[in-house]
């Protein structure tokens, strides 16, 4: 397993969560990286592999100019409103109102965001983009000819959609991963997204395309973030019909109801015939996970790994959620080793 890394995603360190009423320390925090990075080094797996430069034309592959603009701006133009918190997003265009991006920086924050629990600082676009270089290089190490290759990168990326941050996420890693394997060639790539939230940023920026699947494994909508997308019913559209599978579940899911739809998902990849395969991969699904809801235990992610390998398919995994702090360089490094352990 080629690894990929870069300590510059210390760069995004927001002091602000909104969460429950109150300004809380971000779940998505840096010491998560430093967990599995402890974890990698007690086990013995080195090599780690730093970040090429990729540029931003990868990103604009998948998200909207203007989007990605803002993004570069934000956190200038709110410091030059004269606020003195982080950029929060506090009004949206929501039902019957118009949805046209004013020139006002509280106004294009209720714009360009689908959650107000994440703060943009300084650093956060730095951070993204660095993010996003990780996965390329992970990425270009499996189409190289690597079997797989884990892209160790925070901020994560799976809710970012083509023109909207939140759920801790601004560039859509996994994203940009799938297009730049179609970009070399591929004609079918599929992702996979195993954290515990739906991926709606993944499924907006495909959902009418039939190059890439998409398959998402999450607390259901009813019950958990994001809320408004990840029912089962939402399956694509065009072209794209069919390409899309939600496999929601409620609450107190533990592995064998967990693994059976992930069976599910695996015989779908392989009837799809994709080439490359793409895996969101968060340890929030963890039973002690202090914002989500499933029941999987530690030796359940070497279970995990283990089927991800039997798709049998050149595969980047891409880090997405996981705050179960200590225990997460346990879980993640579990993964892996279950990975490279049934990889053929
Ligand atoms: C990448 C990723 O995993 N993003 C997740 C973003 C979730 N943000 C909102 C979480 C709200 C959870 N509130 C549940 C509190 C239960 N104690
Ligand atoms: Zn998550």
């Amino acid at each position: 397993m080629k690894i990929t890394y870069s300590p510059e995603h210390r760069l995004r360190s927001a002091a602000t969560e909104l969460s429950g009423g109150e300004l809380v320390s971000p779940f998505e925090c840096p010491e998560r990286m430093d967990q599995i990075m402890a974890r990698l080094a007690e086990v013995g797996m080195m090599g780690i592999q730093p970040p090429r430069e990729f540029g931003l034309d990868p990103a604009l592959r998948v998200h909207d100019a203007d989007y990605l603009d803002f993004l570069a701006t934000a956190w200038t133009d709110w410091q030059a409103a004269g606020f003195k918190g982080e950029a929060i997003a506090s009004s949206w265009p929501a039902r019957r109102m118009q949805q046209r991006v004013p020139r006002d920086i509280d106004g294009r924050m209720g714009y360009y965001a689908m959650a107000a629990e994440t703060s943009i600082s300084a650093g956060t676009w730095e951070a993204a983009q660095i993010s996003m270089n990780v996965a390329l290089t992970a990425q270009a190490h499996v189409a190289d000819g690597a079997r797989a290759a884990f892209a160790l990168c925070r901020p994560p990326g799976h809710h970012a959609a083509r023109d909207m941050f939140g759920g801790y996420c601004f560039i859509n890693n996994a994203a940009v991963t799938a297009q730049a394997f179609i970009d070399q060639g591929a004609s079918r790539v599929a992702i996979l997204d195993v954290d515990f939230h739906h991926g709606n940023g993944t499924q907006d920026i495909f959902y009418h395309r039939g190059d890439v699947l998409f398959i998402s494994l999450h607390g259901a909508p009813e019950d958990a973030f994001p809320h408004f997308l990840g029912y089962a019913d939402e399956t694509g559209t065009g072209a794209g019909e069919g390409a899309n599978l939600n496999l929601p579940m409620p609450p107190g899911t533990p592995w064998d109801v967990w693994s059976g739809a992930l069976q599910t998902a695996l015989d779908r990849i392989a009837a799809f015939g994709a080439e490359a395969l793409v895996v969101s991969f968060g340890a929030d699904t963890f039973t002690a996970d202090p914002i989500s809801f499933f029941k999987l235990t530690s030796d359940d992610f070497t279970r995990m790994g283990e089927r991800l390998a039997t798709a049998d398919r050149p595969t980047v995994i891409v880090m997405e959620g996981g705050y179960a702090v200590s225990a997460l360089g346990l879980n993640t490094v579990n993964l892996l080793q279950g990975f490279d352990g049934a990889a053929r």
